[in-house]
């Protein structure tokens, strides 16, 4: 999607669960979201980048009961681990709240009264999942048994592990506590419902104008088109954001979670005299953009924006769905053991080289399949193999025999070079196409590859005075060519790039240049210093 330059644009992440540790699933829908921010920045756009732990439902409670702590605690840990996980692969968010906050508690409450206001609540009894032997209520995950549409084993609230619909309590087939492994019962139970249904034609129009990723739209048409039953949004928790007037029930968490987009907004233009979260959210000023996963593209693109209609607020303009992350062909399993853990990975490998393979490893919408073997190739292949070998060959030879960025003219076929990837580059950020991103930067350090050996500038060095002018300019031409990568490569590998700006002789920060520093040439006469090597070949 384009966007005109002097709108301001919203980015925001998933929110995750804070029932566990994140592992590296988690991160294909972050790290893309972040170099999509760092490059619209660099394009000179006014970005704003949020996300929060999702903190209420049944994913918490049922975290909280397994360790014996309460729910509280479980959110304060795990939130405070997310963070840590954020901050160590410069996933750079400019707030990162949490659900369970005053104002989203306050927002929340706000937008439901709304709702019912409006008429799009009501009031019915409905069959809930209730166990005998614990006895209690069975919201969500509390309960498993078969999804009624493709009979595979399911939660509560989602058939999760196959055709990835959306379940409305009640609607399971053959349910199991899961606590105590029992048979569930039905129980009648008063419940709120939203009138989902009432938004079948708005939702049909505003897909057709959604921005983002069309495997998003495509699966929300679908559902457009084939039926919208209403959502019961309350449970039997104790845990979560009050319905109002009601102390026995919460909203279903999938209210709170969304809102708290608009609360963490809200809190962090706090106090901000030139732009008020209002902007955002109420009077349809801004562009906003959800980063998320292909299994949560039901509740972003049909019950989220028939909310926000329903209620009156501004209505999100793309939706960016990331394919899963599988291992090793099989799905990610923590009960299964097939999993990896973020932390224990950046124990032993630098986070940006985890960054590169997560965008380059395949197209964004599509699954990805993680491999300690496809990781070490990647890095060993490109990083080490292109990228490292280029920054090191030259600059060792430039500190060698010049010490400084040599004197001489850029040739043009340099900068259309570096112009016509720089476009590939923008073209590929627009259609949410990272992987061709990465692979448009990566072509632009081989032709500096051929640019450097074509030229032979070892032989050059030897000519005497007016070789060694040649031999300058070759090897100028090659750090602007390295200039270049570096700036377009800082949204993939943000430390990495700041290094390798640092051996070209820049003395800025990389995280701040714009693209117009692209054509830019670089200075003669600024220092180059021994090379290290930026990146370490992984032995399998
Ligand atoms: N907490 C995580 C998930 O279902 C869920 C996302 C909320 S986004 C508002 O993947
Ligand atoms: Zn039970």
């Amino acid at each position: 999607m384009e966007i005109p330059v002097d709108k301001p644009i919203l980015v925001t992440s998933a929110l995750p669960y804070v029932n566990g540790e994140c592992h590296i699933g988690h991160l294909r829908t972050y790290v893309p979201a972040d170099l999509y921010v760092r490059m619209l920045r660099k394009m000179c756009y006014n970005v704003r980048f949020i996300c929060g732990s999702d903190t209420h439902g049944t994913p918490i409670v049922l975290s909280a009961e397994a360790q014996g702590i309460t729910p509280k605690a479980v959110v304060k840990r795990y939130h405070e681990h997310f963070r840590q996980v954020f901050k160590a692969l410069n996933v750079d968010f400019d707030y990162y709240g949490q659900t369970d906050s005053e104002s989203n508690h306050r927002r929340t409450e706000e937008i439901v009264k709304k709702l019912i206001e409006n008429g799009y609540v009501y009031k019915k009894i409905t069959k809930q999942a209730y166990c005998n032997t614990c006895g209690r209520f069975l919201p969500d995950r509390y309960v498993e048994g078969k999804c009624p549409y493709c009979g595979a084993i399911a939660r509560g609230d989602e058939c999760d592990q196959s055709c990835g619909k959306h379940l409305e309590p009640g609607e399971i087939i053959e349910p199991k506590c899961k606590i105590c492994g029992n048979d569930a019962v039905f129980k009648d139970q008063e419940q709120f419902f939203f009138l989902l249904s009432a938004f079948a034609e708005f939702l049909a129009s505003y897909l057709d104008t959604l921005g983002g990723t069309l495997n998003a739209r495509n699966y929300a048409r679908e559902w457009v088109k084939k039926e919208l039953r209403d959502w019961c949004i309350t449970r039997n928790l104790d845990w979560g954001v009050k319905f109002p007037g009601r102390d026995d029930l919460v909203v279903y968490v999938w209210v709170d979670a969304p809102i708290g987009y608009i609360s963490f907004t809200e809190e962090l233009l706090k106090g901000n005299e030139d732009i008020s979260w209002d902007r955002y959210w109420k009077d349809d000023a801004a562009v906003i953009v959800h980063f998320i996963g292909t299994d949560i593209i039901y509740h972003h693109c049909i019950f989220w924006p028939a909310m926000l209609k329903g209620a009156g607020y501004s209505l999100p303009d793309a939706v960016v769905a990331s394919g899963m992350v599988k291992i090793n062909g099989e799905t990610f399993s923590k009960s299964r053991g097939n999993v990896v853990w973020t932390t224990e990975f950046l124990k032993r490998f630098h986070p940006d080289t985890l960054r590169y393979y997560i965008i380059s490893q395949s197209s964004h919408t599509k699954e990805l399949d993680f491999s300690w073997n496809s990781f070490a190739m990647r890095v060993n292949n490109e990083l080490v193999g292109v990228l490292g070998n280029l920054v090191h060959r030259v600059l060792t030879f430039a500190h060698k025999n010049f010490a400084m960025v040599p004197e001489g003219d850029i040739e043009e076929e340099i900068f259309v070079a570096i112009s016509k990837r720089r476009d590939e580059a923008i073209r590929a950020v627009e259609e949410y196409e990272f992987k061709k991103f990465v692979d448009a930067v990566m072509s632009l350090a081989d032709f500096g590859n051929r640019a450097f050996h074509r030229q032979e500038p070892w032989h050059l060095i030897k000519k005497g005075e007016e070789g060694k002018a040649r031999c300058g300019t070759v090897i100028k031409d090659v750090l602007q060519l390295l200039k270049a990568v570096c700036i377009l490569l800082e949204p993939v590998m943000p430390e990495k790039m700041q290094e390798m700006w640092h051996l070209i002789g820049m003395e800025s920060d990389v995280h701040s240049v714009k693209l117009d520093e692209l054509l830019v040439p670089i200075e003669s006469g600024q220092a180059l210093v021994k090379p290290k090597k930026l990146f370490r070949r992984i032995e399998l």
